[in-house]
This record gives C-alpha cells, sequence and structure tokens, in this order.
C-alpha cells in the first residue's frame, strides 16, 4: 500500500512543530483526565497509565505542512484499553484533546477516530520516553489523521455529544483532516 499521502514528502529527522511549549510539570504531579460523557470518569497518575497493558505501534507521522515521518515506533497504552476503563455513553460523538502547555492547545475529532487501528496514548518513541518537545510525558497518536490532530502533552480527553473546534481548527485548518484526502483547510472538507 501507498505509505505517502499527496502532496507530502518524507523527513529523516524529527522536526518540533508546537505553538506554546511544555509547562514542565513534575511526573509525579503529571494526571491524565478523561471525563465528560463517560460511564467511569478516570484521573490517571502517570505511573498507573504505564501500569496498563502496553501495546507497541509502528506507525507514519503526517504533518499539514507537508512533511511525513514514517515508520515510527511508540509505546503506549490503546484506545481499546481505556475505553474499556472509562466506558463512554453512546451519546458520546466526539472527542476533545487538551493539552497542559503554554497555549492550552486542544483538537477535537469524532469519536469514531479513537476506535481506529494504532491509535495510542503514547508514552514511548523508538525505545526511549517521549521527549519533552515532542510532548512527552504523554501524547495521542492518531496516526490516520495528520498529525495537528495529536496532542502533544496530553492531559485530558473530554467526551462530548457534539463537536468543538481546537487551536488550529478555530483558525481554519480541517475539521477532519484526513490526509489522503488532503483536507488540510476547513475549505477542504466540503469536497
Ligand atoms: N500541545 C500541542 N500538541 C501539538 C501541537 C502543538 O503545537 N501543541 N502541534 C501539532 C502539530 S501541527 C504537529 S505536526 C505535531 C508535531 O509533533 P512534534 O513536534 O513531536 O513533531 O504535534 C501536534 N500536536
Ligand atoms: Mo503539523
Amino acid at each position: 500500500m501507498e505509505q505517502l499521502p499527496p502532496g507530502q514528502y518524507t523527513v529523516n529527522n524529527w522536526p518540533v512543530l508546537s505553538a506554546g511549549r511544555s509547562n514542565k510539570t513534575p511526573l509525579e504531579e503529571w494526571t491524565l483526565t478523561i471525563d465528560g460523557l463517560v460511564e467511569n470518569p478516570v484521573v490517571l497518575t502517570y505511573q498507573q497509565l504505564l501500569d496498563l497493558e502496553p501495546t507497541n505501534q509502528k506507525s507514519d507521522f503526517h504533518c499539514v505542512t507537508t512533511w511525513s515521518l514514517l515508520d515510527t515506533e511508540w509505546k503506549g497504552v490503546s484506545w481499546a484499553k481505556l475505553a474499556e476503563l472509562v466506558r463512554p455513553k453512546p451519546e458520546a460523538k466526539y472527542v476533545l484533546q487538551h493539552s497542559n502547555d503554554t497555549s492550552d492547545y486542544t483538537t477535537g475529532t469524532e469519536y469514531s477516530e479513537l476506535l481506529k487501528d494504532k491509535v495510542l496514548v503514547a508514552y514511548e518513541h523508538n525505545g526511549e520516553k517521549i521527549p519533552t518537545e515532542h510532548g512527552g510525558p504523554i501524547r495521542l497518536i492518531l496516526p490516520q489523521l495528520y498529525a495537528y490532530k495529536s496532542a502533544k502533552w496530553l492531559t485530558r480527553l473530554e467526551f462530548l455529544s457534539e463537536k468543538k473546534l481546537g487551536y488550529w481548527e478555530i483558525r481554519g485548518y480541517s475539521e477532519l483532516a484526513n490526509p489522503w484526502e488532503e483536507q488540510r483547510y476547513t475549505e477542504d472538507d466540503k469536497n
């Protein structure tokens, strides 16, 4: 299968692309909240996340500014595992990701995107803890969408009944962000 979506080129280094910076919260104070329209809202410490069954996944990373990093290895907890824990309600249609950073970055998708292959709440990249500038200790990985749909410094997954625009979506970037359809900007979503 073709690995490079239209209009993308491959990079070997790994660029850093951040609207803000990490708040550098100490690891022992880091929490991941999963709440909103779920049966069992949770606040997980970093250690509690590590204690859940891990999954390793190799996936591609496509930035909307046209670079792609291929075959990158992530370790973390699969959405399937976390879904067992929190049990989203039937009316949960949308998920807003929140970051613990200086820009209060958010990004959102339909809940169905979390149910796709290789979706991870990741804490390791290529066998190492995710570096701070790349979103460590925890970031989401939604490899099927442009990477702005994968929040770095992930601190909360909020389940909603309706869509809410995030940091780049408010600024005119696609809500759908499917790289295979080249949905880069809002106007591409209509095509
Ligand atoms: N919190 C936060 N998450 C973010 C961003 C950001 O600015 N802040 N940028 C997004 C974009 S546009 C891309 S391409 C990737 C970049 O991840 P990297 O810096 O690890 O390459 O993170 C995404 N997640
Ligand atoms: Mo990006």
